[in-house]
């Protein structure tokens, strides 16, 4: 039958959304709680937060996001916000703060976005969303993280928005110059603003309250293999086989979601992985480091001792009627942890003596929005103002006291890897852990590096992953990066060539991909590819030293590792739209090719003079310029005047201890730092390291120990100056 009637609609919603085009009117005021301004220099910045509790709800105010107490001296009423800000509750549900955004004011941060490293112009809903599909239409990604950056060079501010329920930040999207942040949620905030600063110094301050990443173990900053999933025992000991025959240079290889007997979380595949310590034996025996996926959805199954004791304990997120909420993942019917609570996140991290027994070197905590197939999109359409408890999927409990889930969402996956972290550290004291998470929001860093999920095998998203990794360090994030060579779809040769010159500056290093894409390990593309893929490989180990070294300055400063642009020329305004390229530290520019076919690209090079990582004559800062990247090159420019430490080819990072680090000099004039310790153990906190500040002058390289008290006498070290290598006594 053929319908030839035309459609009728109902007219209701295009009139309601007619009207809804007017210029919103501001509600008034209903808030009738508590609210107090504190001040305080934290990290030489002057700091104001503002709490406010409404009525009878004080929980939350100072949610888990927070890990260092400050000291705040009460303001009394009537203080001057900066930035003409201002807040209200406009709806019970919802408050809101106004903010003025003059021309010219960059927005940097709030976490995991897909968009450009300036948010300005848009909306940002944070809410931590397991969306697969990273376009134009994302909003929510899977991190939610609340602090953003009002980049305007020595004046720079700050915003955090202490509080894990859902918020959306509408940066000047109708060009009046305003900024606006709807925050739902019925319990206390606290808002911190940062400033007026230069923007080292805002994440400098940043970090003394949301925490710094602690040293990571070095092996993690190597090359790490992944892959939804090697199926079984032979497969992954074929895949490090393969990487140590071919002298491809890897420390790690994960086991994704498939070594589980039957999705149970804690547990492997009798079938498949029989053998599973003895397979961590052997590979830790090749020097490769076993990482294992844990998700949060524990299998409903009455004769799963986890499912049973977390049931008995009451540990597990509630319906509003008191039963435990089941939701759909890969185990099937599931429950969900209420890492909320302290008993819980004990039960959790006790669990992982499973995987610390077995001899497994680090986590990776994955659908901890957290994610479930029977519930894609967390938040209401439309949504105004908070739904009713019993619209929120289900509840957490807080002191005995029921929350709903929406108004702590954004904590869940924080919560998870803070009890994962807890685990690993009981039960590995001295040992640094490793830890990888999807999900996060502020103050992650404390206890996990993150991946960016889901991305295509698109040369979008390649070129995208700049400013988004560029935000995340905004966010104050620095151990990051996505899946190299895209975890959808299938990566060709050339693209991921292209990716790697890319990721080897990543902080993160790691190839991942999903079950139905072609392999994507670098020795699966034929000789010419597995070539060019071993020396990115290669630079990327030579690197460490420089890259460890930044690390460690991020412990001390919170600055991260990839910087854009503005962060060492903040006056330069051409640098401060920079997002396709970036600094590494302060002396490497990287400015990678992101498209197919091309083999040249324009490079912005800031003041100063810039040598090609790989020799060539130096290029003049202060203009763009066209250069030629052939596929397989390093597409890099070091800073003259830096000392970048090197160290000698390794196939993994146990060789680290053996190698030679050579520090090599660019320009007449240099300077330069280079950070030791013993790469894995807690001792750098108690002053066991060494700190060298190394500098070139007239042609003689000399170094001063900031501090030394690590051994490292069997090292061997040298001096490249000129191309001129000769070696060098370190003492
Ligand atoms: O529903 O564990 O982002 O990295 O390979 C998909 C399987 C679940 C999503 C992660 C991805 C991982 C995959 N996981």
């Amino acid at each position: 039958m053929i319908e030839t009637d035309a459609p009728t609609y109902d007219w209701t919603t295009a009139r309601q959304r007619r009207k809804s085009w007017k210029a919103e009117e501001r509600p008034k005021n209903l808030f009738s709680g508590e609210s107090k301004v504190g001040k305080c220099q934290v990290a030489g910045v002057d700091v104001l937060k503002i709490a406010a509790h409404p009525e009878g709800l004080l929980r939350l105010a100072d949610s888990f996001m927070v890990h260092h107490k400050h000291d705040w001296k009460e303001e009394s009423a009537g203080v001057g916000l900066p930035l003409g800000l201002e807040w209200q509750q406009s709806k019970d549900g919802r408050f809101d703060f106004f903010f003025s955004l003059a021309d010219g004011i960059r927005c940097f941060g709030l976490g995991e976005r897909f968009s450009t490293l300036d948010l300005r112009g848009a909306r940002h809903t944070l809410c931590t969303t397991d969306e697969t599909k990273h376009t134009e239409f994302a909003d929510s990604l899977y991190k939610a993280i609340p602090f953003m950056v009002l980049f305007d060079g020595d004046n720079s501010y700050g915003f955090f928005l202490d509080s894990p329920a859902p918020q959306r930040w509408d940066l000047d999207s109708e060009l009046n110059c305003e900024g606006k942040i709807e925050l739902f949620t019925r319990q206390g905030w606290s808002m911190y603003v940062f400033g007026p600063a230069p923007l080292p110094s805002i994440l400098d301050s940043f970090s003394a309250v949301t925490g710094k990443a602690k040293m990571p173990p070095l092996w993690s900053l190597g090359h790490q293999q992944c892959r939804w999933s090697y199926p079984d025992e032979e497969t992954v000991r074929e895949i490090a086989t393969e990487f140590r025959q071919r002298k491809i240079p890897c420390d790690t290889i994960y086991l994704d979601i498939d070594y589980m007997d039957e999705y149970r979380v804690f547990t492997h595949s009798p079938e498949r992985f029989p053998a599973f310590t003895k397979m961590i034996e052997d590979l830790r025996a090749q020097n490769f480091n076993v990482i294992t996926i844990v998700d949060p959805g524990v299998k409903k199954d009455e004769k799963f001792p986890v499912f049973k004791k977390g049931l008995k304990d009451n540990l597990f997120c509630k319906t509003q009627d008191g039963e435990v909420y089941i939701g759909q993942v890969w185990p099937g019917h599931s429950a969900f942890p209420d890492f909320l609570k302290p008993e819980t996140r004990k039960w959790w991290a006790d669990n992982h003596s499973f995987y610390v027994k077995n001899g497994i070197a680090g986590i990776w905590n994955d659908m901890n929005e957290p994610a479930l197939f029977n519930l894609t999109r967390p938040l209401p359409d439309g949504m105004d103002a908070l739904p009713a408890e019993s619209a929120q999927h289900f509840c957490h409990s807080l002191d005995d006291e029921r929350l709903g889930h929406l108004e702590v969402r954004n904590l869940y996956g924080t919560l998870m890897c803070k009890s994962t972290h807890q685990g690993l550290i009981e039960q590995r004291p001295n040992e640094r852990p490793f830890i990888l998470t999807r999900s996060a929001t502020a103050g992650i860093q404390n206890y996990s590096a993150v991946w960016l999920g889901d991305n295509y095998s698109w040369y979008e998203h390649l070129a995208k992953s700049i400013p988004m990794l560029l935000n995340m360090g905004m966010s104050g994030v620095a151990f990051c990066g996505v899946d190299i060579g895209g975890f959808f779809g299938s990566c060709p040769p050339e693209m991921l060539i292209r990716w790697y010159e890319l990721g080897i500056f990543y902080p993160l290093f790691r190839n991942h991909c999903w079950l139905e894409g072609r392999a994507q390990e670098p020795f699966a593309y034929g000789e010419k590819c597995e070539m060019l893929l071993r020396k990115l490989i290669e630079t990327r180990y030579g690197l460490l030293p420089y890259i460890y070294s930044l690390f460690h300055e991020h412990t001390t400063n919170g600055a991260p590792l990839m910087r854009p642009l503005s962060w060492h020329y903040p006056q330069d305004r051409i640098a401060a739209n920079a997002d396709d390229e970036f600094l590494l530290g302060e002396n490497i520019l990287v400015a990678p090719i992101t498209e197919r076919s091309k083999s040249c690209r324009n490079v912005y090079f800031p003041e100063g003079l810039w040598h090609p990582f790989n020799g060539g004559t130096p290029v003049k800062g202060g203009q763009t310029l066209a250069v030629e990247i052939p596929l397989g090159s390093v597409p890099a420019f070091v800073r003259d005047g830096s000392i970048i430490p090197m160290a000698s080819a390794m196939q993994s990072t146990a060789e680290y201890e053996s190698c030679t680090i050579t520090f090599k000099c660019f320009g007449k004039n240099a300077q330069g730092m280079y950070f030791e310790d013993d790469g894995k153990s807690f001792d750098y906190e108690r002053g066991v390291y060494n700190e060298w500040q190394l500098s070139l002058k007239e042609g003689q390289l000399s170094a001063v120990s900031v501090h030394k008290s690590f051994d490292s006498a069997g090292r061997k070290y040298a001096v490249d100056i000129e191309g001129k290598n000769s070696s060098f006594k370190l003492s």
